[in-house]
């Protein structure tokens, strides 16, 4: 038998009355897990939302000019020729580019219309999809590059039209805000002109519940507003990771999203959706998938990463929090209680992680990252935020065992990872450290108090710890600051990682956001980057004081009410 703390407490739990060991916990939570599992899919398809369309035009022709003082060394630059978008002659050739004013995600119609002479020949025309300027400059020479995912995530499109005037609605949905137009092939001497575009923005956040952000700097409104419009355009009939890719549910993102959706749209039945789908597409063993798609069925993704599975149990609890929907909550507890098993399976005998190559440990994109120290917080997180449901459940007594899994964790960190000289956690292997090493460990509940504010001081003065790459990584770092008490670098953190992204003109935040690297992509191609990325809204959740219920009474609760206060 393998030497896990599971294993050793499967050994030594004696069950005190109406206490449950975990190995009984575990197997009666499967048998609820399977019996409730179809059901929890068609609970999925009754919260399916409504999506609100709006009708955007074009603001204006522009053009992506080289500039290198502009993110990714582009601008776009306002192009004269406003006639293209009421029927000035075209020929094989011609090409401009479109500009909605604001990033948006939806689906695209245009029209050609006839200049009198005759359209003798078909007209093949290529659009190109775009969210930064970068994708509009460049995305020809992209899918020749090529990178580590597939290029048909490019939002590349050859349509060929055999009638002039016509009226064209493309079948795909886009996320952008440029569209390149280019004539490929069609008739010669000026026989069909561009007549018009429409995109039909779709989105199930109702806008018309967003309250102003209210008092504030300038940079604060700023952030708060990219964050909205991020949000806005990743909410559709599920909290899509990013409308341009991979457009499916991740449960990592996913919690960061109903944060930021607590404070600003509060759609709750979009929350439920998205817990009951991927509560829906476990596998037999009522092992939670990290992703889930919806169409043409619902169905699971093919990853299973460790730290997010262990964010299961918070967004539930949050859910609950906010919502009181406590059908929910009870109806998903076997499954949040099954998941135990399979966490704790990958802590030693001496309360420490250890990884086994079992899981895709996550925790951001950094390459560099050994993540012991983090995912040690991350699964520590978990194991607490299981036990705050539980008691919000009034089932406490089924995970009760995980107090001293939480004790034995601890006292393990403070052995194998804690580095009294350095004020910081270090990874056994190598002895590195990291910004996230730190988070988490506060997080969790591993690191408290001084120690708390200690680690994660030290972690930014040393110059060789381990930055996180992903605004995803960077919202954590903010909440361990505001767990720590630390507001005041909280607050400075959120500009300059945000508020740097702003500077440099986001219309919606980005997927990895790296400052002095900005064709940093974990796909070898700045093209296959999201530029709309929900996991990035941290400003509107951080700076409109959390949850929406004043009642919460955390740190980070009361960090994000002090930031607030702040304004
Ligand atoms: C990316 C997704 C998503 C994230 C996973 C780990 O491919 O876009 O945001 O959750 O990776």
């Amino acid at each position: 038998m393998e030497e896990t703390l599971l294993n050793a407490w499967k050994e030594v739990t004696k069950t005190a009355p109406g206490e449950l060991s975990p190995e009984e916990a575990a197997k009666r939570s499967l048998a609820d897990v399977l019996v409730r599992r179809d059901g929890w899919l068609a609970k999925a398809e009754a919260a399916l939302p409504r999506l609100f369309i709006r009708e955007l035009k074009p603001r204006g022709i522009v053009r992506p000019t080289r500039d290198a003082s502009a993110y990714q060394g582009w601008t776009m630059v306002p192009d004269d020729r406003r006639d293209m978008l009421s029927g000035r002659p075209l020929e094989p050739g011609d090409a401009f580019a479109l500009d909605f004013g604001e990033h948006a995600v939806g689906s695209f119609a245009f029209s050609l219309v006839a200049t009198g002479a005759v359209a003798d020949a078909p007209v093949r025309l290529e659009f190109t999809f775009a969210e930064v300027p970068l994708e509009l400059a460049e995305g020809h020479v992209a899918d020749r590059t090529g990178g580590s995912l597939s290029m048909s995530w490019l939002q590349h499109e050859t349509v060929t039209i055999d009638e002039v005037p016509c009226e064209v609605r493309l079948p795909r949905r886009y996320s952008f805000r440029y569209v390149g137009v280019e004539v490929k092939a069609g008739p010669r001497g000026g026989r069909f002109g561009f007549g018009g575009a429409t995109l039909f923005a779709e989105t199930s956040a109702d806008t018309g519940k967003l309250a102003p952000l209210g008092a504030g700097t300038p940079l604060d409104s700023r952030m708060d507003e990219i964050a909205c419009r991020t949000l806005r355009d990743c909410m559709q009939t599920v909290f899509e990771d990013g409308p341009k890719r991979d457009r499916r549910l991740w449960l990592g993102d996913l919690r960061l999203e109903a944060l930021a959706n607590y404070a600003t749209y509060g759609n709750l039945g979009l929350v439920k959706r998205s817990l009951y789908l991927l509560a829906g597409t476990c596998d037999d063993d009522g092992a939670l998938f990290s992703d889930a798609y919806e169409r043409p069925v619902p169905h699971c993704g093919e990853s299973r990463i460790l730290d997010y599975t262990a964010l299961f149990a918070a967004t539930i609890r949050e859910y609950l929090e906010v919502s009181g929907d406590r059908d929910t909550a009870e109806d998903i507890w076997p499954l949040c209680v099954r998941q135990l098993d399979f966490l704790l399976a990958e802590i030693d005998n001496d309360g420490v992680f250890r990884d086994g190559g079992r899981w895709w440990c996550f925790i951001d994109w950094e390459k560099s990252l050994n993540r012991q120290t983090a995912e040690q917080g991350a699964l520590a997180h978990g194991f607490r935020e299981t036990i705050r449901l539980g008691e919000a459940l009034g089932r406490v007594k089924e995970v009760a065992f995980l107090a001293d899994v939480l004790r034995r964790m601890r006292d393990g960190a403070e052995r194998a990872l804690w580095n009294g000289d350095r004020g910081l956690y270090l990874c056994e292997r190598g002895g590195q450290a990291s910004w996230m090493g730190q988070a988490w460990m506060v997080l969790g509940g591993l690191a408290e108090g001084e120690r708390a504010k200690r680690c994660l001081e030290a972690a930014m003065a040393d110059a060789a710890a381990i930055r996180p790459v992903t605004p995803y990584a960077n919202h954590y770092f903010v909440e361990a600051l505001l767990a720590a008490g630390l507001h005041a670098e909280a607050k400075a953190h959120l500009e300059r990682y945000w508020g740097r992204m702003a500077a440099l003109g986001a219309d919606t935040f980005w997927e990895v956001f790296v400052d002095g690297d900005p064709l940093a992509s974990p796909y070898a191609s700045p093209h296959l980057n999201s530029y709309c990325h929900a996991w990035s809204c941290a400003p509107s959740f951080f700076l409109r004081g959390g949850f929406l219920d004043a009642t919460q009474t955390s740190p980070v609760q009361e960090g994000c009410r002090e930031l607030e206060k702040q304004r």
